[in-house]
């Protein structure tokens, strides 16, 4: 079965976590929007009138299934390409971790957006910067010291143990995109999270993943997506 991702086509945003399952999976997939069909077939199919429809991408559509919400397609991929636990407990914990990543996903979000995602960045410039700093100050070490205390408690190789799971590639991509996004903040912080660190590299360096960052399919960190630079928010 090849699958097919529905996504905007110009930037990593949400999908980037799909697709980072998808591409360590090996699993034979399209990114609908960015072929011929663009995205006027995802919009196509978050319009119908009937069943249940998306409300937001990314969306998988896997023979039958239409699957939204990026943990629930994680959920999903997780179990059917190793990149889970077996056990329920496992799979329920590892389902917990992906939420509180979409939580912390959306406050990235809100550090360029605070006052909502239809108002221009450079019409909420200056509630930008106060969320940034309230964002740097409380939030950042509160989400990744609770990960990196989870993974130093494990063992240290991957968030839930020796197996690595689509959690520890969607933590690499917050390392990589923080760093991306607020280069001057994220180097002080480093220190802080050695086990992330080591934990992104390890990430990086996995054949398949590698393969995949030096593909044309990786698109470019740029300022349409979660992780925006802008000078003016890095410190
Ligand atoms: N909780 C959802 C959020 C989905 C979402 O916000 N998608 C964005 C793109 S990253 C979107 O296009 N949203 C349209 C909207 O909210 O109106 C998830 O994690 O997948």
């Amino acid at each position: 079965m090849k699958y097919e991702l529905y996504y905007w086509p110009e930037i990593q945003g949400r999908g980037e976590y799909v697709r980072l399952a998808l591409e360590e999976a090996g699993a034979a997939y399209v990114d609908v929007a960015r072929g011929p069909r663009g995205s006027g077939a995802m919009m196509k199919m978050m319009d119908a009138h009937t069943g249940m429809p998306p409300f937001a991408p990314p969306f998988l559509k896997a023979g039958k299934l239409v699957i939204g919400q990026t943990a629930n397609i994680l959920l999903y991929l997780g179990a059917r390409h190793g990149l889970a636990p077996k056990t329920e407990a496992g799979r329920l914990s590892v389902h917990q971790l992906q939420l509180t990543i979409t939580d912390l996903v959306a406050e990235i979000h809100d550090t360029h957006h605070p006052l909502g995602p239809s108002m221009y960045y450079e019409d909420q410039k200056a509630p930008a910067k106060k969320r940034t700093a309230e964002f740097w100050d409380e939030r950042v070490p509160k989400y990744l010291g609770y990960f990196e205390r989870l993974l130093a408690g494990n063992g240290g190789s991957y968030v839930s143990g020796r197996r690595l799971t689509y959690v520890d590639l969607s933590l690499f991509q917050i390392v990589a995109g923080l760093r991306y996004a607020f280069p001057k903040r994220m180097k002080a912080f480093e220190a802080d999270i050695p086990g992330l660190v080591g934990l992104h590299d390890r990430v990086a360096a996995r054949p398949n993943i590698r393969a995949y960052l030096a593909s044309e399919r990786r698109i470019a960190f740029n300022e349409q997506g979660i992780f925006r630079r802008y000078k003016e928010l890095d410190g």
